[in-house]
């Protein structure tokens, strides 16, 4: 029996019945194979998802710095995500010296604001946070209680544009819309859409310029890709959202190509700005060094400028020859080690990229909240069946922008293009993996304890919630989240902090070293009243 059914054999018939689709333990790759992805987790079962809330404020709003980002609802939810997600942010002239990224702005409802209605409240929680911080913009996140009780934070979005002359943003992005936080990326992607990218008119001073989409700057990871693509002579127009401000994100639509890093929490912006503007969209990831040398190659690629090709080439040789003795170390510590990840949306694909170069293999890959395409690639997208959570998300419809809509190439030259590079295209995280290998879709945490026991990966990369049972079954973890307060682990400088974080964690995996009380004290045994046993 391999991995797979010994793993579903200890369900229920009906629980059986659900996450049988949602992993895949992989036949021959070439094979297309498709797994059930974005639907409810079944009640009860510990899913490691957030909520839409979470995927909206959380993920892709929250970090833009010259924003006071109002989380509308009791103060829980604020709170809690106050801080928790390493998006890196400082103050520069974009952002206008402002940055507000280690506050948490909450309206606090208390039950009287459920009961009697709590736009009042958060009117007077704008009016404070205007007076005392001054920000570029407001942008309101709505927590579950605001959709159930009503309150129109649009409407209140747009008393504040006329009360202030500044742009304000209502998000209805209650925890309970969509079935993860995936719903809440989509939703932040429309208004951000809608409301910022082209009111700007601020041209790059540079011919070859770029936006990073879905890069968030966690442990640093965005800087890295900036100080690269900086000395590689590409302007970096803006970045979605990490160290990011509404002021660059205005002028978003006047780069030459986006680049995408993460395609989940993204890629609605991406398709969006490619029909309004004719920006092409090119797939990238940063995370790797062999992945970061085909990264800059293919946007040399793009743009088909000698000068940026030979500064591209130029850059790798020179990077490469200052990492090259640690890697090489760290290589030949790590060499043969298997790996498990499980991460949001995108990670899980990326960082195999890396684990490569260290000659790790990765062999249990598996995402919270990704959707089919990015497990299987984009072109399965027409296959996908809508059902009535994902109507229950905003879909909006840009058309091509009569003025300001321009391709740089024909639909031939472009396709010729993608038989090189991903321009437009995603091939997902399943061509990266081997026969053998498992793919599970929203894993919770029984199957994550029974993987480890079955696959025994030498490490296993996922996040807070299930770091410290991983670790105490023996199995050293790294968090894929956080990078474990470490990072950034982004480029060619990331790739050797990466390595070091590894090999450090491996060689002093300490709880396997230790014999747990458990299994060496006496249990105590008791018994049911009542019971027969
Ligand atoms: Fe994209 Fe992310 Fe991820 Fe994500 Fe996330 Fe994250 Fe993640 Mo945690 S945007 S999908 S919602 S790469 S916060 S920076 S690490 S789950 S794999």
């Amino acid at each position: 029996m391999n991995e797979k059914n010994k793993l579903l054999d200890k369900y229920s018939a009906k629980v059986y019945k659900n996450r049988k689709d949602h992993i895949l333990q992989l036949e021959a790759v070439d094979e297309a194979q498709s797994i059930a992805a974005n639907t409810r987790a079944i009640p009860g079962v510990m899913t490691a998802r957030g909520c839409c809330y979470a995927g909206c404020k959380g993920v892709v709003v929250g970090p833009l710095k010259d924003v006071c980002v109002i989380t509308h609802g009791p103060i829980g939810c604020g709170f809690y995500s106050w801080g928790t997600r390493r998006n890196k942010a400082k103050a520069d002239e974009d952002s206008g010296g402002k940055n507000f990224v280690p506050y948490c702005f909450s309206s606090d409802m208390q039950e009287s604001d459920i009961v009697f209605g709590g736009e009042k409240k958060l009117e007077k929680a704008i009016d404070e946070a205007m007076e005392l911080f001054d920000p570029s913009c407001i942008m309101i996140c709505s927590t579950c209680p605001i959709g159930l009780i009503g309150d129109d934070v649009q409407a209140v979005a747009r008393r504040t544009e006329e009360k202030y002359g500044i742009k304000a943003i209502g998000y209805s992005c209650e925890g309970y819309k969509g079935v993860s936080q995936s719903a809440g990326h989509h939703i932040a992607n429309n208004g951000l859409m809608r409301d910022i990218i082209g009111t700007g008119d601020k041209a790059p001073a540079k011919k070859v310029s770029v936006n990073i989409l879905g890069e968030y700057n966690i442990g640093g990871d965005g800087w890295e890709q900036e100080r690269i693509l900086k000395r590689c002579g590409i302007e970096v127009v803006s970045m979605f959202t990490g160290d990011g401000s509404v002021s660059a994100l205005k002028n978003a639509h006047l780069a030459g190509l986006n680049l995408v890093m993460c395609h989940r929490s993204i890629n609605y912006i991406a398709e969006m700005m490619k029909t309004k503007y004719g920006t092409d969209w090119l797939k990238v990831n940063f995370i790797g060094v062999g992945a970061t040398c085909k990264s800059l190659r293919d946007i040399a690629k793009y743009f088909n400028d000698p000068e940026l090709t030979q500064r591209v080439e130029d850059v790798i040789a020179d990077e490469l020859s200052l990492i090259y003795d640690d890697i090489a170390y760290y290589k030949s510590r790590l060499t043969g080690k298997t790996a498990g990840i499980f991460s949001g949306g995108s990670r899980s694909h990326h960082y195999q990229v890396l684990l490569s170069d260290f000659g790790i293999e990765t062999v249990i890959a598996g995402y919270e909240f990704a959707h089919r395409d990015d497990y299987e690639g984009r072109d399965i997208i027409p296959e996908i069946k809508e059902d009535a959570d994902n109507k229950n998300i905003e879909t909006i419809t840009v058309e091509a922008d009569p003025e300001r809509f321009h391709e740089k190439y024909t639909e031939e030259e472009r396709a010729a293009l993608r038989r090189e590079i991903e321009v437009d295209a995603y091939a997902g995280l399943i061509p990266e993996m081997d026969p053998g290998d498992l793919v599970v879709d929203d894993y919770n945490h029984f199957e994550t304890d029974e993987l480890i026991k079955s696959v025994k990966p030498d490490i296993f990369f996922s996040g807070i919630k299930d770091k410290y049972s991983i670790q105490k079954a023996g199995v050293t973890s790294r968090q894929m989240h956080s990078y474990d307060y470490s990072g950034p682990y982004a480029g060619f400088r990331g790739a050797v902090n990466f390595g070091r974080d590894v090999t450090i964690a491996l060689y002093t995996n300490a709880w396997a070293l230790v014999t747990p009380p458990w299994k060496s004290e006496p249990m105590l045994v008791g018994t049911l009243a009542g019971g027969d046993k």
